[in-house]
């Protein structure tokens, strides 16, 4: 390579906004740039000469390249990482350059990119490229078409980006503990004709499980399906940043958990329209406000955004909460004022809850485990949010300027468009003739014991 072709490709990558200009950038290895923090990053300005939108990962990063004789030259580093899944909790997991997920591979149709990876774990890995088409000996199915990368050592992977598309990488390597460790990353890879699939903001999230015993700090890897973190990005709310847009919007998601999510947008009608076997063509897209993804798959959906503040969330009401014990009684109705006045005795610090419903977990600071997150948390301008896990905020502004992610604060509702306390006459219900309203009771009974009435 020339001085002065290598001192282009150098420029392109202050382009980039990244550190991708390194006193190494001679060296046979490009630099393997680490991030410690979880604030989503702004994104990576396309390299000259190509053109598209590019992603922002919430909560995370687009991985710097360089230029080698026409190839993107990318560096992970696979390792031990400390990852913070809301303010109050970090976890202890494995990830690539510095954080779980690794950083955002993004690239364009056509380009041929070289990855290094060295390994930096305990044990060995491999690297699968999810949904790329590649040769069979690039697929990084350790045992299969490599060996397993041992600890210590780097392997370079090289191919061509034949088509467009929403993908991932992770391990293909004692996959069971490297994914429940957090090993994974999104690649991104764009139209070559921008034109082909436009959108005005792109944002990334990769759908994660952890199990993480209240008060500490290592997933257990062994766990099938009772998780009892659902991520974003390795992140749950309120950790999870909004979504900002101002018009025409692409969303899209990977599942690396071990169960489905169908994911829901309030406000907007979506389509399904990239998946990571490709583009769905026009004619075969319908609408939808909730898609549900399952283990292994990719989705991209667009839609027209709408002015307001809207949720975003995974339908499943147990994902959309932190750390709890699944094995609770249902207390909805039962006067528990005697048990509590008794247990009182035992630990002054006791508690009843749960006789009229859990909200009152969302708004109360309890004594909590250290490194633990409430059940349900965060608040919004009209007080508890009641969430936790898979959620967040999608922000659509008229005046949101193009290319501003910045937060615009909550929604200025338009006179008249809020839903309101009623404050005239409360007369009561008019029912049909012969029907009284039944109250509820509840009895208690418990194996074994007498029967009392
Ligand atoms: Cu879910």
């Amino acid at each position: 390579m020339s001085n002065r072709r290598r001192f282009l490709a150098n420029a392109g990558a202050v382009v980039l906004g990244t550190a991708a200009v390194s006193r190494s950038a001679m060296a046979a290895l490009p630099d393997a740039v680490a991030r410690t923090g979880a604030d989503t990053q702004p994104p990576s300005a396309p390299p000259a000469g190509q053109h598209y939108t590019p992603v922002v990962t919430l909560n995370g990063w687009t991985a710097p390249f360089r230029m080698t004789d026409g190839i993107k030259e990318f560096h992970l580093v696979a390792e031990p990482v400390v990852r913070e899944f809301a303010p109050g909790m970090t976890a202890r997991l494995w990830g690539y350059n510095g954080q779980s997920p690794g950083p955002t591979i993004e690239a364009v149709e056509g380009d041929r990119v070289r990855i290094f990876v060295t390994n930096r774990l305990p044990e060995h890995t491999s690297v699968h490229w999810h949904g790329l088409l590649l040769p069979s000996g690039m697929d990084g199915v350790a045992g299969l078409t490599q060996p397993h990368i041992p600890a210590g050592r780097t392997f370079v992977y090289e191919f061509e980006l034949t088509r467009p598309g929403t993908f991932m990488y992770h391990p293909h390597s004692d996959e069971m503990v490297q994914l429940a460790m957090g090993m994974m990353g999104l690649f991104v890879v764009h139209p070559r004709n921008p034109r082909h699939h436009p959108a005005d903001r792109d944002y990334a999230l990769l759908l994660a499980s952890y199990d993480i015993e209240p008060g500490s700090h290592t997933p257990r890897v062994s766990t099938m399906l009772d998780f009892n973190l659902w991520s974003w990005n390795s992140r749950v709310f309120p950790g999870i940043d909004h979504l900002v847009a101002r018009i025409g919007e692409r969303v899209r998601m990977g599942n690396l958990s071990m169960t489905n999510h169908p994911m829901h947008l309030h406000g907007h009608v979506f389509e399904v329209t990239c998946t990571d076997g490709g583009w769905v063509p026009k004619s075969a897209r319908w609408p939808e406000v909730t898609v549900d993804i399952g283990v292994g798959q990719m989705r991209a959906i667009e839609f027209d955004a709408v002015a307001g503040d809207w949720a975003f969330h995974c339908h499943k009401s147990h994902h959309t909460m932190n750390a709890m014990g699944h094995g609770i009684a249902n207390l909805v109705g039962v006067d528990q004022k005697d048990i509590a006045r008794r247990i009182q005795k035992l630990i002054p610090d006791y508690m009843a809850m749960g006789s009229r419903g859990m909200a009152e977990m969302g708004e109360m600071q309890m004594p909590l485990p250290d490194n633990t997150l409430p059940m349900m948390t965060g608040t919004g301008p009209f007080g508890a949010l009641e969430m936790g896990g898979m959620f967040s905020v999608l922000k659509v502004r008229d005046e949101q300027r193009p290319g501003d992610y910045t937060d615009p604060g909550w929604y200025r509702h338009p006179p008249g468009s809020l839903a309101r306390e009623w404050d005239g006459e409360l007369p009561a219900p008019a029912r049909a003739a012969g029907a009284t309203p039944e109250t509820a009771t509840v009895d208690v009974r418990k194996p074994g014991a007498h029967d009392h009435h």
